[in-house]
């Protein structure tokens, strides 16, 4: 990760696995906001940790998907959204690129109960899309390290890897008639109302700004039928 250079700058702290650099425990002082069940024995590593979905926001993304019935997380990290949607019942195809994520998704799954409702995929999403199909997928990218909040506006064609925002949402459209995607909260607004325009009729759409207590964390977009009709 950018200015992350010396290894005596991290730390272990009590339930890491691994020595985390100062920056990120901030995340780890607010870990059973991320997993409320953590002490219970929740792997998570240093990408995992600044990257996993706060549980409350991930319980509500999954209710917002209600109705569905096959859910795919393309990255999944270690499960933060994924075990909130197998909670809603839905069966959760889940996929990342790193072994790593999906051995402590699958273990995390476990520690909530809800492991056999997910299917674990260990690939490149791009790839395995083309054998994929569900009701929804959902997207959480990387959004380039917490360092991203330095950009005044986040802007989802050039900051998003593993490839541009529009690219990932096209390929997330041929898996699933609705996505819901999982964005900073300095994200472009408009770049999120020109997604809709990527199908023809334009797609319904919604945005919603996810916070934890008082303060505004993310945004997540819901395209085609989970975006509430108002
Ligand atoms: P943040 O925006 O990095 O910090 O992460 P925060 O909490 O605003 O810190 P503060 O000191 O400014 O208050 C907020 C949340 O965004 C994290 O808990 C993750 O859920 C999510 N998030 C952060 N990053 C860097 C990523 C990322 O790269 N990918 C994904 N999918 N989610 C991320
Ligand atoms: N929503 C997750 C966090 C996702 S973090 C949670 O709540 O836990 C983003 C994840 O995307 C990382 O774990 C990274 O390994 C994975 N990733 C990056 N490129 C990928 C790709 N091409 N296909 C699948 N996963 C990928």
């Amino acid at each position: 990760m950018e200015g992350f250079c010396s290894e005596s700058d991290k730390i272990l702290l009590p339930g890491m696995a691994d020595a985390i650099h100062r920056d990120v425990v901030k995340y780890w002082l607010r870990r059973y906001s991320l997993f409320s069940r953590f002490d219970e024995g929740i792997k998570i590593d240093e990408e995992g940790l600044f990257s996993v979905t706060p549980e409350e926001i991930a319980k509500h993304q999954a209710a917002h998907c209600h109705g569905a019935c096959t859910v795919i997380d393309a990255f999944t990290g270690v499960g933060g959204n994924a075990i909130q949607f197998a909670c809603m019942n839905l069966h959760v195809i889940a996929i990342d690129i790193d072994p790593k994520k999906i051995e402590y998704a699958r273990h995390n799954a476990e520690v909530y109960g809800v492991a056999d409702r997910i299917d674990f995929i260990v690939g490149d999403f791009f790839q395995l899309a083309p054998t994929l199909k569900g009701d929804v997928v959902f997207l959480s990218p990387p959004w380039g390290g917490p360092e991203y909040i330095r950009a005044e506006k986040y802007d989802i064609e050039t900051m998003l890897r593993p490839a541009s925002g529009f690219s990932l949402f096209k390929v997330a459209l041929t898996v699933a008639p609705s996505v819901a995607y999982f964005l900073p909260r300095t994200v472009d607004l408009d770049q999120l109302s020109q997604l809709s325009w990527v199908s023809s009729p334009p797609l319904p759409y919604e945005i919603e700004r996810n916070y934890v207590r008082d303060e505004v964390k993310a945004v997540t977009a819901y395209y085609g039928k989970i975006a509430s009709q108002k």
